[in-house]
């Protein structure tokens, strides 16, 4: 008999044939024979969301179903979420069936998934930590929502020209987006510019208004989130901003069509585009539009469920738990506070405990020019009543600081939310810390020194309010996807059960020791560097030797990264070489990737350095290939999920103290790569959970680099007395990678020498001696497999679900909502 056939929800291989096919015709107008990749893409995409579609449909009726639920809402002003159809292939539990079903019909499912065009709405890290939360969200079965801003452009394409970045728009929506559904009937309006009143309600009691100038209407689209292998199903909500239909200008202008229109771009410039920068952004006032429009947007919109769900007002955080991703969305603490006393006529202090029982703040960051602060102006023009309230709970707070610290004036305006040392400002990060009831920092070492260092008077005042959550990554899409090889290796030797349960890859540990295993964990790593090295030969043009060692660094350009301490090290090597060329070196391939800001001079003419070492490196005859360059154009999270499974050695190389985390990290040493790295961020509790003899440790710890700075670091004195390290800097300033011209790469020389902020001179020869063994460690190509399998079985702790179940225990209190039960 002929099969039955489900064209909305089978998940056999009939089925999902039939739905391609029909979604080919009547969503594409195509039909299989003449159909492009993209939609081809397309169709096969659609039938991928019309499944989902039944698991978010159920799961929100159950939690709508029951009233005692709380719900997670992730604000995050980036979402760096990368390609969707294989991880939901994979949370599908699909994969097979559906490379069956387009094997059948003529094609190949790796060719579809290279078609997507990745939504890159986010800088690097924690864009993409806030992806790797709402999957292992989705997967624990906690019914959550991601709030975000619909980009129309994402985080810019980077092409390399002569050497150099180019930025290049990133049109990610041109051949459609079959992942989102936008919903109209959703949509809310939020306030801008004008000015405030007061009137006596029907109670005579006094109240505030906000006579807007303008409107802009914000309308949500959901992409569904599937857990894995669980019947959860939750979505990301992303804002688009629109002009508010019913706006008049006619009543004060008589048909000024030109204002309308330009009301009407001004409005749509709202969600147009991410910024490219992940430190300072010298208060673009569209910045702040953006923050305050996707904030506006998601408080009403949660206060909507909350009030369908019969819900009063003042008891919102008892159904919500909101999670800042940084200060971003930090103006929340305020607008909270508006929505309750102006619009719902809460009395303050029981808004205020509402809203303090509501949010919590993650804080990403140690570097001071990050902390965000925006002009007491700009604010009173753009949303003059959200600046009455922070004024209010600055009052009020202030009055308690002095209270509980009397006379301590240096307190009272470090703490003030209003920075009233010069121009004012509004701190951001004082509003989070004031309205919040839960303070985090990323790693062990990051929130001890956010304690110690920027947050400590609210540690003297607040002590409760700090945690640590470690940071982790999801391995459904960084090893299960992307490294199927060694996911393969993997389920025959332990099981399937470990990408839903990262701590059962311990079971891994016995078979370091099991040469047979280390001898299929070497060829999977082999076949994963070829895949990589034509890609390579395709980018950039440059032949890699997938023998050789692969020795990565990707992520975003930035001095305190120091990836212009790796250049130092392929120089040093490189002068080994010239000296004597017949010396015994380990083959190396350095593979760097990762975007500049466009307006951070030093990172672009890093990324400068990087391309002309390689040019004269990759060149040299006398090099006889031992060493090759390669910058991998455009890193992002398509390109990154082929770059860490063919990883040998991850560089985590970042001055100790800066990184607040770091997340690559995880995924490297995820995938089998071991890491060279300082006690930085994460980095020290991966070699904690790896062993010390996994692991190359280097450099000065984070006090060693205080104590350097308090004592008058001298980066010119280590110069002077390291030759190896001359030798090096001196054949930069020679002209030798700038056809001859002295003076390009002077800045970076001059800087090291004179200033170092980052301390690439005080852990040159450490670094250097680390890197040498690391060399010896390579030529025993046993023992680095047995060290690079014990570093997968051991990442249990990074896994994000991890994460995700700290924040449910310590922040949130939410439980697990398990839909099949309910
Ligand atoms: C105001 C502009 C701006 C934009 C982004 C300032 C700061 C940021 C981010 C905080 C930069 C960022 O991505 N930070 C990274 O967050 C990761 C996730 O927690 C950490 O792993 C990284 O160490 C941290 O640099």
């Amino acid at each position: 008999s002929a099969p039955t056939i489900d064209v909305r929800s089978g998940m056999d291989v009939e089925s999902l044939k039939q739905a391609i096919t029909e979604h080919l015709f009547y969503q594409q107008g195509r039909n299989i024979v003449n159909t492009s990749l993209n939609d081809l893409y397309m169709a096969v995409s659609h039938t991928v969301h019309d499944r989902l579609l039944q698991h978010e449909h159920k799961t929100m009726n159950a939690v709508f179903d029951n009233n005692n639920v709380r719900l997670v809402s992730y604000m995050s002003a980036e979402f760096l979420m990368g390609p969707q159809l294989g991880v939901n292939l994979i949370d599908l539990n699909i994969m097979a069936e559906m490379e069956q079903a387009v094997q059948e019909l003529g094609f190949s499912l790796n060719t579809i998934m290279a078609q997507e065009e990745e939504p890159g709405l986010g800088n690097g890290g924690l864009g993409r930590l806030a992806a790797c939360y709402i999957d292992s969200m989705a997967s624990q079965q906690i019914p959550a929502i991601g709030y975000g801003i619909r980009y129309e452009f994402g985080i810019f394409d980077q092409v390399i020209r002569d050497g150099w970045q180019v930025e290049i728009t990133d049109k990610w929506l041109r051949n459609g987006n079959p992942w989102e559904s936008a919903r109209p009937e959703l949509a809310v309006n939020v306030k801008f510019g004008g000015h405030t009143e007061s009137y006596l309600d029907s109670n005579e009691y006094l109240r505030y208004r906000w006579k807007p100038d303008y409107m802009v209407t914000g309308i949500p689209y959901d992409t569904p989130i599937m857990g894995y292998k669980v019947p959860s199903c939750n979505f990301l909500r992303l804002w688009k901003s629109e002009a508010e239909e019913s706006f008049d200008f006619s009543s004060f202008n008589q048909g000024d069509y030109y204002k309308a229109v330009e009301y009407k771009v001004k409005s749509e410039n709202i969600s147009k585009v991410l910024y490219p920068n992940d430190e300072m952004l010298g208060g673009k006032k569209l910045r702040l539009k953006q923050q305050y429009f996707f904030v506006s947007c998601s408080l009403q919109d949660m206060m909507n469920i909350h009030l369908r769900f019969d819900g009063k007002p003042q008891d919102f955080h008892k159904r919500w738990a909101i999670q800042l991703n940084d200060t971003h969305p930090s103006v929340a603490v305020a607008e909270l506070m508006r929505i309750l006393v102006d619009e719902y006529h809460v009395d303050w202090d029981v808004a205020w405990h509402t809203t303090c029982s509501t949010c919590s703040y993650t804080n990403h960051t140690l570097l001071p020019e990050a902390l965000e602060k925006w002009p007491v102006g700009l604010f009173a023009y753009l949303i003059p009543r959200v600046l009455e309230i922070i004024f209010e709970i600055n009052y009020r707070f202030l009055k308690e600081v002095s209270s509980r610290f009397p006379g301590d004036n240096g307190k009272l305006s470090r703490m003030s939310i209003i920075d009233e040392s010069g121009e004012k400002f509004v701190r951001m990060a004082n509003l989070a810390c004031v309205g919040c009831c839960a303070i985090n920092g990323v790693a062990e070492l990051h929130t001890e020194l956010l304690k110690q260092q920027i947050l400590h008077d609210w540690v003297e005042m607040f002590p409760e309010r700090f945690h640590n959550v470690t940071n982790g990554v999801t391995p459904r899409r960084f090893v299960v996807l992307s490294n199927p090889g060694l996911s393969n290796l993997i389920i025959e030797s332990i099981g399937d059960k470990w990408p839903g349960k990262l701590d059962e890859l311990r079971k891994l540990e016995p078979f370091a020791d099991d040469a047979a295993f280390r001898e299929k964990f070497r060829s999977v790593k082999l076949e994963n560097k070829k895949i990589l090295a034509a890609l390579i030969k395709e980018r950039t043009g440059v032949v890699v030797n997938p023998s050789s060692m692969f020795d990565v660094q990707v992520k975003r350009i930035h001095e305190y990264k120091r990836q212009h301490l790796s250049v130092l090290h392929i120089i040093a090597l490189y002068l080994r070489i010239k000296q004597n060329p017949d010396i015994d070196i380990v083959p190396r391939t350095f593979i760097f990737g990762g975007k500049a800001a466009p307006g951070y001079f030093s990172a672009k003419l890093i990324i400068k350095l990087i391309n002309s070492v390689g040019d004269v490196v990759n060149n040299d005859p006398d090099v006889k290939d031992r060493l090759k360059v390669v910058f991998f154009p455009d890193f992002n999270v398509t390109n990154a999920q082929l770059i860490y499974p063919a990883a040998d050695l991850s560089e985590q190389i970042s001055t100790a103290g800066k990184e607040a985390s770091g997340t690559g990290n995880m995924k490297f040493s995820m995938n089998g790569a071991l890491t060279i790295g300082t006690l930085d961020g994460a980095n020290v509790e991966i070699r904690e959970e790896v062993g010390n003899d996994n692991f190359f440790l280097f450099g000065l710890t984070a006090a060693q680099v205080e104590d350097a700075k308090r004592n008058g670091y001298n980066p010119h004195f280590i110069y002077d007395n390291n030759e190896e390290l001359r030798n090096v800097i001196s054949m930069i300033n020679s002209g030798r990678f700038s056809n001859g011209d002295t003076n390009l790469f002077k800045p970076i020389t001059d800087n090291l020498l004179w200033h170092d902020p980052f301390m690439l001179m005080a852990d040159f020869s450490l670094y250097i001696a680390c890197q040498d063994l690391v060399a010896e460690t390579w030529k025993n190509t046993a023992e680095w497999n047995r060290m690079a399998i014990l570093n997968v079985a051991r990442m249990g702790k990074f896994s994000s679900d991890r994460s995700i179940q700290d924040y449910c225990e310590k922040i949130w209190k939410v439980k697990p909502f398990n839909i099949r039960k309910a």
